[in-house]
C-alpha cells in the first residue's frame, strides 16, 4: 500500500493540474509563515488592522455581504447508498457530486497560490486525534486554521506514520452563492467546498472533518464526534469533575465553556476550566468511562453578546493577537458589537458608516478566531493525550416554553432519547429564518455526517456491560415568562445547575421523579442570593402534563420519519414516556439518588 505521504503528493499534483494554481505553498505552521501572509493579507485588504494600542495583533476580516454563515440548503452528504445519509442530510450521488464540483474548481486558483495545510485535529499526540490536509486558495483560511488546529510540520509527520488522513478541498471560488457547494465524501475520508471564505464552510478541519466525516469515523472505530462543549468544574474540595454539553449554534456554548463563578461561589473555592467550546470526540477508555479531547486548538465564537458582563474570560481573551470577521469598528479603530457596554461603532461590518437603518453594526454571526490558550481558564489538560473523563452530558437548546431548567434522563436510552428529542429556535449562525423551532438531536442536525437513525443506534450501543457512562441531562436557559422576558438570570449563575448535576453524579443532591424525568425541586438547587421568585421557579422547574404529552406526540411522530432504521429501543422509550404521563397519577417521588 502507497504510504500516506505519496497518496497526499498525488493528490496535490492532481489538484494543482485541475486548478491551475500558480504557485504551490505547503504550510509549516511556522510563526515566520505566519507574519508574512498576515503581512501580505494587510497590504491587499484581506485583514484591516486594529488599533495596535487597545488591541496588538489584532485584524479584521470582512467577508462578502453574501457569505457570512454556514449554508446548510447547499451542503451534502454523498454517499453511495442515500439512506446511509439518511433524512437528515441533503444527498447527491458521489459521482455526480464530483463531477459537478470539479467543473467549478477547474481554473478556479488561476493565477492564486494553493496552500497546502496539513493538521491535526486533537492534541498531535492523543491516540484519540486524527489529521487532514487542506487544500485552499484562501490565506484568511491558512490563518484561521493555523489558530484552530495544530497546523504544519508536526501534523505533517503524524499524516506521514499514519494510514489515511481526511483530504479536503476548498477554494473560495467566485464567492457566488448559486456556485457554493460543501460537498462530504464519508466513504473516501474527503471534503470538496466551494464558493464561501465563511467559517465552517472553508475551514475544513471544523465542522467538515471534525464533525461530518469524523461522526463517520466514530462510528466505524467506536467513539464519538460531538458538537459540545467540554468543561472542568472544580469544586471547594479541589476535584475537578468533566461535563461535555450540546447546544446548537448560537446557543451559549462558548459562554458555558468559560463561566466564572458568582462571587459567592468563587469565596467558597469553586472554579471552572476551559477545555473546549464546540467539538468534543469521547471514546470508551480501558475504565470503561468516556474519554474526551478537544480536537480543536482555537476558538471560533460569536462576537455580538460578548461583555465584561456575559463572558468576560472571553472579552479578555480576545484583546490580543485574534481575527475577528465581520464585526464592525470605533473611531479610533477597535472592534465594536452589540451587546459590547464600551465604545461606539462608526463603521458597520460592511465596512460603511454606521447608520442604524442598515440595521446591527456588527453582523449577528460575526466572529472571533483566538487561541484557545489565551483563554485565563483555559485548562492544560486540553493538551492530555488520553483526555479528560465525562461525568455527566448535558443537551440543551433554546426552548421558551414548556422544558423544565433542567431535568435528569433515568438511563442511558433515555438520555439518547432526550438528546434525539433535542429542539431549539434557530439562530444566526445559519442562513435561513430565525426564532423557528426545530429539532436539533443532539445539536448535530447539520453535522451528523450519516442517518441520524444509525446515529442513535450507535449512541445506543454505548450501553453495555462494563460501561462507566455519563448520566445524561437536559438544560434550558431560555425559559421565558408570561411577560416575555427570561426566567433564569443565565451565564456565571449556570453554575448553579451544574452544582447540582454534579451532585447528581456524585448521588448527593435530590430530585423528584416524574415521567419526564428526575426535576430538582426549588430546595435541592442553590439560589442563594438569586432573585427568582416563588412563581418564576414553579415555571422554571414545573412539569406541565398537558404539555408533555404534546410534545411526546411530536417527538413519536419525529421518530417515524426516519422509517425503518429507527431504533425499537427509542420507540419503547418514547411510547414508555407517552404511557407514564398518561396514566401516572401526579404523584412525585424524591430521590437523593436515582
Ligand atoms: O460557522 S461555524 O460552523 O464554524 C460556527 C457554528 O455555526 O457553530
Ligand atoms: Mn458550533
Amino acid at each position: 500500500m502507497a504510504s500516506s505521504l505519496e497518496s497526499l503528493n498525488r493528490w496535490v499534483e492532481d489538484v494543482a493540474r485541475l486548478t491551475e494554481a500558480s504557485e504551490i505553498h505547503w504550510c509549516n505552521g511556522s510563526s515566520g509563515e505566519i507574519r508574512l501572509l498576515n503581512e501580505q493579507m494587510l497590504a491587499n485588504g484581506e485583514l484591516l488592522a486594529l488599533n495596535e494600542q487597545t488591541h496588538p495583533g489584532c485584524t479584521l476580516h470582512r467577508s462578502s455581504p453574501t457569505d457570512v454563515a454556514r449554508v446548510e440548503h447547499l451542503t451534502f452528504i454523498c454517499t453511495r447508498n442515500r439512506d446511509d445519509a439518511g433524512p437528515n442530510n441533503h444527498w447527491m450521488d458521489p459521482a455526480e457530486a464530483h463531477a459537478k464540483l470539479d467543473a467549478l474548481f477547474a481554473g478556479a486558483m488561476r493565477g492564486r497560490t494553493m496552500y497546502v495545510v496539513p493538521y491535526c485535529m486533537g492534541p498531535i499526540d492523543s491516540p484519540l486525534s486524527r489529521c487532514g490536509v487542506e487544500i485552499t486558495d484562501s490565506a484568511y483560511v491558512v490563518a484561521n486554521m493555523r489558530i484552530m488546529t495544530r497546523m504544519g510540520a508536526a501534523a505533517l509527520s503524524r499524516i506521514e506514520r499514519e494510514e489515511s488522513f481526511v483530504k479536503g478541498l476548498h477554494s473560495t471560488g467566485e464567492l457566488d452563492p448559486d456556485k457554493r457547494f460543501i460537498m462530504h465524501f464519508p466513504e473516501e475520508l474527503s471534503i470538496k467546498s466551494i464558493g464561501s471564505g465563511y467559517g465552517g464552510n472553508a475551514l475544513l478541519g471544523k465542522k467538515c472533518h471534525a464533525l461530518r466525516i469524523g461522526s463517520w469515523q466514530a462510528r466505524s472505530e467506536g467513539w464519538l464526534a460531538e458538537h459540545m462543549l467540554i468543561v472542568g468544574i472544580q469544586n471547594p474540595q479541589g476535584e475537578t469533575r468533566y461535563i461535555a454539553a450540546a447546544f446548537p449554534s448560537a446557543c451559549g456554548k462558548t459562554n458555558l465553556a468559560m463561566l466564572i463563578p458568582p462571587e459567592s461561589y468563587r469565596e467558597a473555592g469553586w472554579k471552572v476550566w476551559t477545555i473546549g467550546d464546540d467539538i468534543c470526540w469521547m471514546k470508551p477508555g480501558e475504565d470503561g468511562q468516556l474519554w474526551a479531547i478537544n480536537p480543536e486548538a482555537g476558538y471560533f465564537g460569536v462576537a455580538p453578546g460578548t461583555d465584561r458582563k456575559t463572558n468576560p474570560n472571553a472579552l479578555k481573551m480576545i484583546q490580543h493577537d485574534t481575527i475577528y470577521t465581520n464585526v464592525a469598528v470605533t473611531a479610533d479603530n477597535q472592534p465594536w458589537w452589540e451587546g459590547l457596554s464600551e465604545g461606539q461603532p462608526v463603521t458597520d461590518w460592511q465596512g460603511r458608516t454606521y447608520n442604524p437603518a442598515n440595521g446591527p453594526a456588527a453582523h449577528p454571526n460575526s466572529r472571533f478566531t483566538v487561541a484557545a490558550q489565551q483563554c485565563p481558564s483555559w485548562s492544560p489538560q486540553a493538551e492530555a493525550a488520553q483526555g479528560v473523563p465525562i461525568s455527566a452530558i448535558i443537551f440543551g437548546g433554546r426552548r421558551p416554553s414548556l422544558v423544565p431548567l433542567v431535568f435528569e434522563a433515568r438511563d442511558w436510552a433515555h438520555g439518547v432519547l432526550v438528546g434525539a428529542a433535542m429542539g431549539s429556535e434557530t439562530t444566526a449562525a445559519a442562513t435561513g429564518a430565525v426564532g423557528v423551532l426545530r429539532r436539533d438531536s443532539m445539536a448535530m442536525k447539520p453535522f451528523c455526517g450519516y442517518n441520524f437513525a444509525d446515529y442513535f443506534n450507535h449512541w445506543l450501543s454505548f450501553d453495555k456491560p462494563g460501561a462507566k457512562l455519563p448520566k445524561i441531562f437536559h438544560v434550558n436557559w431560555f425559559r421565558k415568562g408570561a411577560d416575555g422576558k427570561f426566567l433564569w438570570p443565565g451565564f456565571g449563575d449556570n453554575i448553579r445547575v451544574l452544582e447540582w448535576i454534579l451532585g447528581r453524579c456524585a448521588g448527593t443532591a435530590g430530585a423528584e421523579e416524574t415521567p419526564v424525568g428526575f426535576v430538582p425541586g426549588a430546595e435541592d438547587l442553590n439560589l442563594k442570593g438569586l432573585a427568582v421568585t416563588a412563581a418564576a421557579g414553579r415555571d422554571l422547574l414545573g412539569i406541565d402534563r398537558q404539555g408533555w404529552q404534546v410534545e411526546l406526540a411530536a417527538i413519536g411522530e419525529y421518530l417515524d420519519s426516519f422509517g425503518a432504521r429507527m431504533p425499537q429501543r427509542l420507540k419503547d422509550e418514547q411510547r414508555r414516556i407517552a404511557e407514564a404521563l398518561a396514566s401516572v397519577p401526579a404523584k412525585t417521588v424524591r430521590a437523593a439518588n436515582g
